[in-house]
């Protein structure tokens, strides 16, 4: 079962993995290195049934990357909370003012203002993704000055387009990791490049994860990659091939015991298939509903901990 790569990795880094303290201060366990690989023929999709993954979730943070936001509220407006911690943060940090997690996402929603100051993550995957910023020289403005060009480069545009007219080329890639501006980013990107490859008409996505929760966030990464792989095969009249999913820093942290524990008593159950209802006119129209999962009947879903 494709399952067993990722039950078999998790059981790996348990067993066997350095214990190292980490950036959150719950301490975990790492290896540096690792692969798996998804086919994704026929609708497979990587999508876990050990487990339930919210994989709509997923699927709506992918949209949300797609659209070039940045800003958290229209994930809160679709009741996503996976990105709310961060802006909390700061904004607790900031103020001293000890708001639950529902009245900010609350405040987010109903103030404009409020979510413009406080609910950006800064550059994150969707700026870079489809506006990465372009500078040009501009004499004019005196020596040594740039300015800004209005549209950067939309890193996805040009990648469907390379995709249809050159699909033999090694330089299919996108890319989050923008150097100059890790510094304002709530998050430097952990899913931060893809690469694609087109053979005998298929379509195979190869993701670099630099770090990687496998409790928690690759289940997710997985299903987006694999979701994105099929959105951009559709578009580019292509058959899904595989996904091949490169960890970095691939980690248990210390307090997923009881997840661990759960999961690996577990055996995979089922084959998922995912379909897509609709052909969009291009990469950026796609809506939530053009997504369909079939066959999708997990095992219980097994809360943990989330390290910020
Ligand atoms: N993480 C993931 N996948 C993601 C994401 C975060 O696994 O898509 F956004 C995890 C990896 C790590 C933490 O445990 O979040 C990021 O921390 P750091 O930046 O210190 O690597």
């Amino acid at each position: 079962h494709y399952e067993d790569q990722y039950l078999d990795l998790m059981r790996t880094i348990w067993r066997d993995g350095v214990r190292r303290g980490d950036r959150t201060g719950t301490g975990t366990r790492a290896v540096f290195g690792a692969t798996m690989r998804f086919s994704l023929a026929d609708g497979a999709i990587p999508l876990l049934t050990t487990k339930r993954v919210y994989w709509k979730t997923a699927a709506r943070e992918m949209l949300w990357f797609l659209s070039g936001d940045t800003n958290i509220r229209p994930l809160v407006a679709q009741k996503v909370h996976i990105w709310t911690d961060w802006p909390l943060a700061k904004y607790r940090e900031a103020t001293g003012e000890d708001i639950s997690r529902d009245d900010f996402e609350a405040k987010i929603i109903e103030d404009d203002a409020f979510a413009a100051e406080w609910g950006d993550l800064g550059p994150v995957y969707g700026k870079q993704w489809v506006d990465w910023p372009v500078y040009d020289a501009a004499p004019e403005a005196g020596e040594g000055l740039y300015r800004r060009r209005a549209k950067g480069i939309n890193q996805i545009a040009e990648l469907v387009s390379s995709l249809r007219d050159n699909p033999g080329s090694r330089r299919h890639i996108f890319e989050g990791w923008n150097v100059a501006e890790l510094d304002q980013m709530a998050l430097p990107p952990c899913h931060k490049t893809y690469q694609f490859f087109v053979a005998d008409g298929r379509l195979t996505c190869l993701l670099y994860q630099r770090s990687c929760d496998v409790a928690l966030g690759v289940p997710f990464n997985i299903f987006s990659a694999a979701l994105l792989t099929y959105m951009l095969a559709q578009q580019t009249d292509l058959a899904p091939g595989e996904l091949i999913w490169n960890g970095g820093d691939v980690h248990l942290y210390e307090n997923h015991e009881s997840l661990v524990t759960e999961q690996l008593s577990r055996t995979p159950s089922g084959d998922p298939t995912l379909e897509i209802v609709r052909k969009p006119s291009d990469i950026f129209s796609y809506r939530i509903e053009d997504f369909v999962v079939h066959d999708y009947a997990p095992q219980s879903h097994i809360a943990a901990p989330v390290a910020v």
